[in-house]
């Protein structure tokens, strides 16, 4: 048995709810949701031109607020028909009635979700939970790696 699994607290079961989630892909643009920067929206590109890690399709919050709401929709309003990056959510190089749209579905809420929403507070350390996946793969032998 790996060290670190020997060195757990007795009882305290495997998370392999947590293991499956990494490995998850729920919109399936081949982007893990562990990666991703729009979980339930396909984005294979990963666009994010404000670079917040919430990719432009699911990211109308302009000022930073973690809400999208009318202070947002003012700032839209001043780049609508413009070629404004960060406003063109939709990505296809024109801020327009599209992005209305996307804008609109995340009204009142917060940008995302993304990874960084599902990310716990502190850094997490996963590599145990890949040497386990390892070890549910390769079976014995991981003595010692711990
Ligand atoms: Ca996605
Ligand atoms: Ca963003
Ligand atoms: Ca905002
Ligand atoms: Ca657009």
């Amino acid at each position: 048995m790996p060290q670190f699994l020997a060195d757990r607290e007795p009882g305290l079961p495997i998370d392999f709810a947590l293991l499956g989630r990494l490995m998850q892909d729920s919109d399936g643009d081949g982007v893990g949701d562990f990666h991703d920067n729009a979980i339930h929206v396909p984005n294979a590109d990963q666009r994010d031109t404000d670079g917040d890690g919430h990719g432009n399709i699911v990211d109308a919050d302009f000022d930073q607020s973690g809400l999208v709401d009318f202070f947002d929709l003012a700032q839209f309003e001043n780049r609508f028909f413009t070629q404004d990056p960060d406003a063109d959510l939709n990505g296809d190089a024109i801020v327009d009635f599209f992005d209305l749209a996307i804008l609109e579905g995340l009204f009142y809420q917060a940008p995302g979700a993304s990874y960084v929403d599902a990310a716990p507070a502190a850094p997490m350390d996963i590599t145990p939970l890949i040497l386990l996946g390892m070890a549910e793969g390769a079976g014995a032998g991981m003595e010692g790696l711990a």
